[in-house]
């Protein structure tokens, strides 16, 4: 890993039906994000946050989907500017903002390793796998969709940008779902998706899974992009998301998830995303990100100090 960080912080939240995402990058700020990333020995450029687009085409889609120009415009705005920053030689951190930011990430950073000639990887850590398209959602909500987009899924064309390279089911790996919609099942069951569920987490723990999945990009010489939602992790220790589900993954095994990603030093560029600070208890879930974060850049249990909250 190149040993400097960029932050860029997505201020939207137009994906969900709950406000409170567009203040996540600031809450990641105050948490201290930059603080960690300069502890672990990185260099910083902390971007600022993207402003709102400056103009919303006018699309029409599925009636039932929620602002639906105003995310086509984040993704085509998200799109050009992930990757970009994925081409340059800094580790890109994504701060959400709601998941449908990664409409515009996933797209961005495959597009930058295309230009590369590498396969893209995604390890996506979040409850649900965000794979309706925008005819199988059931709800409207478009932090529901980003992972049919990018692996250029039907319904979107005409609509959202041009996917200029979409995903290989073959290299996502998803971890800790517990909360799949009837279509997106079928989705991954007809696309073979690696998905590691909670009851599989419960069986087998996160070593194998992330030895396994770690070892295939490792010998494709393969680009891994991140993408962690908070509500991957239990409610009970991050209350801060809008979509909480129990039974989510536990502080160790977060953690050794991202230890693990630092000791492969696989990783090329990171989503922190759906941190709603309206809901979170005195910091507490927007530290936790950060201290997840700083595990994926190396720091040790060893080297943990007490934080007062
Ligand atoms: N599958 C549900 C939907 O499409 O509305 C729930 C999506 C929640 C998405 C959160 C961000 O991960
Ligand atoms: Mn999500
Ligand atoms: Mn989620
Ligand atoms: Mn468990």
């Amino acid at each position: 890993m190149t040993p400097h960080c960029t932050i860029l912080g997505l201020p939207l939240q137009a994906g969900t039906g709950r406000g409170g995402c567009l203040m996540g990058p600031d809450a990641f700020r105050t948490a201290g994000l930059g603080e960690v990333i300069t502890s672990q020995g990185f260099g910083l450029t902390d971007l600022g946050n993207l402003p709102f687009p400056a103009s919303v085409p006018e699309v029409t889609g599925p009636a039932h989907l929620k602002k639906l120009p105003e995310i086509v415009a984040w993704t085509r705005d998200i799109q050009t500017q992930a990757a970009q920053l994925a081409a340059q030689d800094s580790f890109p951190i994504f701060i959400g903002g709601d998941h449908s930011m990664a409409a515009g990430t996933l797209t961005g950073v495959a597009q930058a390793a295309a230009a590369l000639g590498r396969p893209q990887f995604v390890l996506w850590l979040d409850a649900h796998p965000d794979m309706n398209t925008l005819t199988s959602s059931l709800s409207g909500h478009l932090h529901g969709t980003p992972m049919a987009y990018a692996l250029g899924l039907d319904s979107f064309e005409g609509i959202f940008p041009p996917v200029p390279a979409p995903l290989d089911p073959a290299n996502i790996c998803m971890m800790g779902l517990r909360s799949v919609d009837e279509a997106e099942h079928r989705f991954i069951a007809e696309l073979g998706i690696d998905v590691y569920d909670m009851r599989r987490i419960d069986e087998l723990g996160v070593v194998k899974p992330m030895e396994a999945f770690l070892r295939r990009v490792a010998q494709s010489n393969g680009l891994l992009h991140v993408s962690f939602d908070v509500d991957f992790l239990d409610p009970e220790i991050a209350p801060a998301v809008g979509t909480t589900v129990p039974g989510g993954a536990t502080f160790r095994e977060a953690h050794l998830i991202m230890e693990m990603i630092h000791d492969s030093g696989l990783a090329s560029s990171l989503d922190l995303t759906e941190l709603n600070p309206f809901l979170d208890i005195r910091g507490k879930t927007a530290t936790l990100m950060c201290d997840l974060t700083a595990s994926l850049l190396g720091r040790k249990v060893l080297d943990r100090r007490t934080r007062g909250l």
